[in-house]
């Protein structure tokens, strides 16, 4: 028997409460707040990620639960009712989330009634979840529903590229979707629903909450307007490789027009995307390609 399953069979019997930070999706969780932060994308305490927990990882940490009080999640979220979710905390710096993640990030209950969450483990010097909580269980409930269940991650961040195009493009998602899909091959297989934008509007509260939930019933990423991204996707690594695709495509296009103003001399035809569906078993959102 491996060391690990040692380990584990121990945690199971209760002799050795497995440590919550010790569980591989706390380990994924805390490894994008750190890659999310070396990317340059989290000034301050910009940015902020959620997860919805599989019941067998709820099992694995709840020893380590303790009940605190109710509090409004300032939106309503009935179909992810009695659900937990692991959520950076508001305020705090994805900077410190690998070092000190018990102070940094909370795992919350929903409750049975889809409008209250408790925190029941972390930020153990106090405060509170997100300031975009609303967004998140907005946006992973509509997710939730749309994939079946297979959805159960929600990252927004504040990727440089894709913020600044949000000043120079159109605020349409015709034409994000289509200029960044030009940018590398890879983009339209990667995200061949498209992409969203909403127009600036005050952050954290139930609008940009319901705006963005509404373009992620079609997409997967939904831009804010002179702030940042949302993503959403099925695990951690699908997640960040969507969101590290797209911020790249945003870099390519900055370099485009910055060489060019925006002049293209050659570039990937709609002909072209087209060849690439049957190869890569994908169809793209034909409504980008007129
Ligand atoms: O938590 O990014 O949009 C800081 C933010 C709010
Ligand atoms: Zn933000």
């Amino acid at each position: 028997m491996r060391s690990t399953d040692t380990k584990k069979k121990s945690y199971q019997k209760g002799v050795n409460k497995m440590k919550v930070t010790e569980a591989r999706f706390i380990q994924q969780f805390i490894r994008i707040c750190a890659n999310g932060y070396s990317k340059g994308w989290h000034e301050r305490n910009g940015g902020n990620l959620s997860y919805r927990m599989r019941p067998e990882e709820v099992d694995e940490v709840k020893e380590n639960f303790k009940e605190t009080t109710w509090q409004n999640i300032g939106a309503s979220v009935p179909t992810l009712a009695n659900e937990y979710f692991l959520v950076t905390g508001s305020g705090r710096y994805m900077m410190n989330v690998e070092t000190w993640p018990e102070e940094n990030i909370c795992i919350i209950k929903v409750d049975e009634t889809g409008t209250k969450f408790m925190i029941v483990w972390g930020l153990v010097a106090g405060g509170r979840p997100t300031s975009e909580l609303p967004s998140h269980l907005m946006n992973l409930a509509v997710v939730k529903a749309r994939t079946n269940g297979s959805y159960r991650i929600v990252y927004h961040a504040h990727c440089t590229n894709i913020i600044a195009l949000t000043f120079v493009l159109p605020l349409e998602d015709k034409v994000f979707t289509h200029e960044l899909w030009e940018m590398a091959t890879e983009c339209p297989i990667v995200f061949p629903a498209g992409v969203g934008v909403v127009p600036w509007m005050v952050p954290g509260g139930e609008e940009i909450a319901i705006a963005t939930s509404e373009l992620m019933k079609k997409y997967d990423i939904a831009i804010w307007a002179h702030h940042g991204i949302f993503v959403t996707g099925p695990d951690f690594d699908t997640t960040w490789g969507l969101i590290d695709t797209v911020e790249k495509s945003a870099e390519i296009l900055v370099k485009v027009y910055s060489m060019t103003g925006g002049k293209k001399t050659q570039t990937i035809t709609n002909d072209d995307f087209k060849k690439l569906e049957g190869p890569f078993n994908v169809k793209f959102n034909d409504e980008f390609l007129k």
